[in-house]
């Protein structure tokens, strides 16, 4: 169980009780209250199978009235709540830890409006990113955000982990797309900060207190969302590169030769790709190389962002910097070399237990982890491999293990996030603090910031009924 692996006691909390059930299903009807200890389980368990909480009953409302009646009733009943979205979380942060309520956002799905002179979306928190997506495209318009996860997340998940993903070198982070916001106090008290308009500087900026907190200060039950065109044209390149400071290289190059079209610089190491490869036996469109280089652009002009694009592999193989490549416009071709990109998250629970550390490090830095952790682990790691979004100064480092080990797990940390602090590092880019890392939130943020955080959930949140557990640390 998480609660004993990592060593955490119950808060004082109530106790859901039968005349708790009855009212919750007074409120939603029979089927939406979910007690079967079956029916219950998958909302109890991660997508990495790490954590598993204690739940004794979903709720999943349908607006956000319904939201609203069950949070202020769980206030005054100090019951606490743990909001789930698409469940796809890296962190711990969207299942129970002990038997808080899970509140989940599956049947909350309406696309409210859409208006594709400003490319504003209007929805409900429960619908799925591809959906979205495929909603948008039917209008000339794209999500600005993208990851491998968007067949399941749903953008009010999204917007409460501030998710980077695959295009934030183009489309920037959440933050800044986010047009507005509803939400749900603890209290029950909605909070309506869901404006489509690009500028709106009347007073605090609001909405960005639900952006990124994890369901910590309110539940988000809608947003607003800007989507940038579709672009006519869209080109990717995968390219095979000897050492890391040649990705750095090209990173360099491909900022100032392809310029405004640049929409995606991924990279993957080699450990990266040919375990996707072998685990989930997908193909990987060129042969070996140290590490790997995925390109893509999204502009208006076919055959004038064909053409950069091409001349920009034979220039960069001319000069060395690629070894070999591949460059296509096909949607096949491009869909099974972002399969494979996407993939790496899922490949390294194969058969065994994977480590995942999401940290943003400065790009000089960017990858020196890897060959210091491969050094410390020696054959007490299957792989040790890195991958990631080189354009955020992003990397993921996967260890995979046979299986679980407090031997390897305190080789791990905190030594990793020691290193990132030491190199000026964040210990989460884009993936959160959930519950796996409150205890090494101080690495990344001053004690200063610590306690205007603890402020604000004690202004939001008196009772701490929100995903107790989750992102604060017991002690600032
Ligand atoms: P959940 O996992 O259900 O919840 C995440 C957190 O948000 C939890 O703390 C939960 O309590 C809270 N929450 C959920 N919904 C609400 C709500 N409506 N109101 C308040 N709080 C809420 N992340 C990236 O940033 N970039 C990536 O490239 C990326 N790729 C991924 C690829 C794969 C294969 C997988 C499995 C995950 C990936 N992730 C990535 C992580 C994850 O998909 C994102 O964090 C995503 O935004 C989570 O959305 P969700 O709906 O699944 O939220
Ligand atoms: C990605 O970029 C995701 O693929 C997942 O953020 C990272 O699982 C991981 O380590
Ligand atoms: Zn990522």
């Amino acid at each position: 169980l998480s609660s004993e692996k990592y060593n955490i006691r119950r808060k004082d909390f109530g106790k859901i009780e039968p005349s708790d059930v009855d009212y919750f299903r007074s409120v939603l009807s029979e089927d939406r209250v979910l007690t079967e200890e079956s029916d219950v389980l998958p909302y109890n368990v991660d997508w990495i199978k790490n954590c598993r909480g204690q739940s004794k009953a979903v709720l999943k409302p349908k607006n956000t009235e319904e939201v609203s009646t069950i949070l202020k009733y769980c206030n005054e009943r100090k019951l606490a709540v743990c909001p789930q979205g698409g469940n796809t979380g890296l962190v711990g942060g969207s299942v129970p830890v002990f038997d808080e309520i899970v509140i989940s956002f599956a049947l909350m799905n309406k696309i409210i409006d859409l208006d594709d002179l400003s490319g504003a979306l209007v929805c409900e928190a429960g619908c799925v990113l591809e959906n979205l997506d495929n909603h948008v495209r039917e209008r000339g318009l794209i999500m600005p955000l993208d990851l491998g996860a968007k067949g399941t997340c749903h953008i009010g998940g999204n917007a409460s982990t501030n998710a980077g993903g695959l295009r934030l070198l183009r489309y920037g982070n959440l933050h800044g797309s986010i047009l507005g916001v509803e939400a749900v106090k603890a209290d029950g008290t909605v909070i309506d900060c869901l404006r489509s308009l690009k500028k709106d500087n009347t007073g605090y900026h609001l909405k960005h207190l639900f952006i990124g907190s994890e369901g910590t200060l309110g539940l988000v039950t809608k947003v607003a969302i800007h989507c940038p065109v579709l672009p006519k044209s869209v080109n990717l390149g995968f390219f095979g590169v000897k050492n890391f400071e040649n990705v750095l290289k090209l990173y360099k190059s491909a900022k100032s030769k392809l310029g405004e079209i640049l929409s995606a610089f991924e990279m993957a190491d080699f450990d990266s790709i040919s375990f996707t490869a072998k685990n989930l036996k997908l193909p990987n469109p060129i042969s070996d190389y140290p590490f790997y280089v995925l390109v893509e652009t999204h502009g208006s002009e076919e055959t004038h962002d064909g053409e950069k694009l091409t001349r920009f592999l034979t220039n960069e193989m001319e000069s060395g910097l690629i070894l070999d490549g591949t460059v296509t416009s096909e949607p096949a071709k491009m869909q099974t070399i972002w399969n494979l990109r996407e993939s790496i998250a899922a490949a390294g629970l194969v058969g065994g237990y994977v480590f995942k550390y999401d940290v943003s490090i400065p790009l000089k830095n960017y990858y020196d982890l890897v060959p210091i952790l491969r050094k410390r682990l020696g054959d007490k790691a299957v792989k040790v491999f890195g991958y990631g979004h080189v354009g955020d100064g992003n990397i993921h480092i996967n260890v995979t293990v046979p299986q679980y080990t407090k031997e390897v797990s305190s080789m791990l940390e905190p030594f990793i996030f020691e290193e990132v602090s030491k190199l000026n590092g964040s210990i989460s880019a884009e993936h959160g603090i959930g519950f796996r890392k409150p205890k090494y939130i101080h690495y990344s943020k001053d004690q200063s910031a610590l306690g205007l955080m603890k402020d604000l959930k004690q202004l939001m949140d008196p009772n701490g009924i929100l995903n107790p557990y989750k992102v604060l640390p017991d002690h600032i």
